[in-house]
């Protein structure tokens, strides 16, 4: 039977093809420097995205669960920055990771690498992971991929922080291939000053309730109204504190295959004027695949919104007595933003016929503020 160490030299081959970056770790108990019971409480999203205490023991010890397991591959995959492509009209940003299916396509390269460590180790028990329930940064940490920027990121030389991370757990022992790094942000803040929403409460930690990448792609409710206005232009995703890191500029090899997704920048009246056929043709093969027309929908009539172009309202105006109430909110919300008084007199029609309470105590709260806006002006005087 094969040695390990020949397969995990030939794994790392078969990554290198594959364009992926890989360091192998022995399994261990994590030790996560702050309290991670504490940082999982915090956190206000839906455990489907996150996790529980009840996953603590799993996540610090992966052999709680897989009690078979003795070593890690932890791999990166870069992903391509988008060209930037503003043409005139108005237009919402995706952030660079939905480009293409990233996450969907490290999946399916580390299922091929699993089934070929498989047919030289038949033996071996593998299980692959990519956004499953493991502490994927942290083993990264570990496994010496990269180290931490004070976005809570993993960044690693050449790529900066636009890798995604996955991993295989398997049966066999293994010895190390990197070691972890320190930090390499120094007295750098950028990515906490950049970020809209004071999501980076503390240097490395993340409120994901704050965060637009949370609201604008998992959150499918009603957006509070400060995180509408933070959203600015974002439609899909942010990167504000990717963007602004020196260690993302200029960096070689962030290569793979050119995105060929719907762009950096998306008209907002092709969003507005979208149907599901066109959506399917589009958004399919990328990372908001599993997310609704509506959720495009809904954040384009914020981005439409925070625009305060008069030229998207008539654009917007039939979305205040659309069937979905959803999108009723938002489309008040920025009818307001783009030109109060028109709004105003849409807002009348909207009183006679609207029974949902929601939708009137928009209109409400809407008219309060600007009331309250105009008085503070006049006082001003
Ligand atoms: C839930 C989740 C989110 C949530 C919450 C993110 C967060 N930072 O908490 C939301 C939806 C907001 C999100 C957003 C994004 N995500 Co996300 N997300 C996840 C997911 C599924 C779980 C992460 C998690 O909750 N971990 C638990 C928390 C408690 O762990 P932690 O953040 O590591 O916290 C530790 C640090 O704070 C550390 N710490 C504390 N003090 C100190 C001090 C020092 C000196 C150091 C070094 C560390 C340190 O200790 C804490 C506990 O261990 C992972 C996949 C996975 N399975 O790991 C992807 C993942 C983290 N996301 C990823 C990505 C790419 C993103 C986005 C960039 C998406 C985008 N828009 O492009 C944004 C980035 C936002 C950001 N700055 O983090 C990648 C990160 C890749 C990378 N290069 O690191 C991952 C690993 C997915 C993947 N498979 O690649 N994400
Ligand atoms: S993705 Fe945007 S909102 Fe989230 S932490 Fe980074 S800059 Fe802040
Ligand atoms: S912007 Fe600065 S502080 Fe933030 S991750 Fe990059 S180097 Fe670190």
């Amino acid at each position: 039977m094969p040695e390990i160490r020949s397969i995990i030299q030939k794994v790392k081959d078969l990554s290198g093809k594959l364009g992926l970056f890989l360091e192998v770790a022995p399994i261990k108990k994590l030790e996560p420097r702050t309290p991670l019971k504490e940082a999982l409480a915090k956190r206000g999203i839906p455990p489907s995205l996150g996790w529980t205490e009840k996953d603590l023991p799993g996540l610090l010890d992966p052999r709680e669960i897989y009690p078979w397991a003795r070593g890690i591959l932890c791999f990166a995959q870069p992903y391509s920055r988008e060209e930037e492509s503003k043409g005139d009209e108005p237009c919402g940003e995706i952030a660079d990771f939905c480009s293409r299916d990233w996450y969907g396509l490290l999946k399916e390269k580390l299922r091929m690498i699993k089934a070929e460590i498989i047919s030289s180790f038949p033996n071996l028990k593998a299980k692959v992971f990519v956004e499953g329930k493991i502490l994927e940064k942290t083993w990264g940490e570990v496994a010496g991929i990269g180290w931490r920027g004070k976005n809570s990121l993993l960044l690693r030389k050449g790529t900066g922080s636009r890798i995604l991370l996955g991993e295989i757990l398997i049966s066999e022992e293994v010895e190390e291939t990197g070691r972890p790094m320190e930090s390499k942000c120094g007295e750098c803040t950028l990515c906490l000053e950049a970020c809209p929403t004071g999501a980076i409460i503390k240097p490395f930690q993340v409120l994901p309730n704050l965060c637009l990448d949370y609201f604008t792609l998992h959150y499918d409710g009603i957006l509070p109204q400060k995180i509408r206005e933070k959203m600015g232009n974002r439609l899909f995703g942010c990167s504000a504190c990717q963007e602004i890191c020196p260690y993302n500029r200029d960096n070689p090899e962030t290569f793979g295959p050119r995105p060929s997704g719907p762009g950096f920048s998306f008209p907002l009246e092709k969003a507005l004027k979208m149907d599901e056929e066109e959506f399917q043709r589009i958004f399919t093969g990328h990372t908001f695949k599993g997310k609704s027309l509506s959720l495009l929908k809904r954040n384009a009539l914020v981005v439409a919104g925070n625009s305060r172009e008069k030229s998207l309202f008539e654009l917007v105006e039939p979305f205040a007595f659309d069937s979905f109430s959803l999108l009723r909110v938002h489309a008040l919300w920025s009818l307001w933003r783009i030109d109060s008084e028109r709004a105003s007199k849409v807002f009348r029609r909207i009183r006679h016929i609207e029974t949902n309470p929601r939708i009137l105590k928009e209109i409400e709260t809407l008219e309060e503020e600007g009331i309250q806006k105009q008085n503070e002006i006049k006082g001003g005087f």
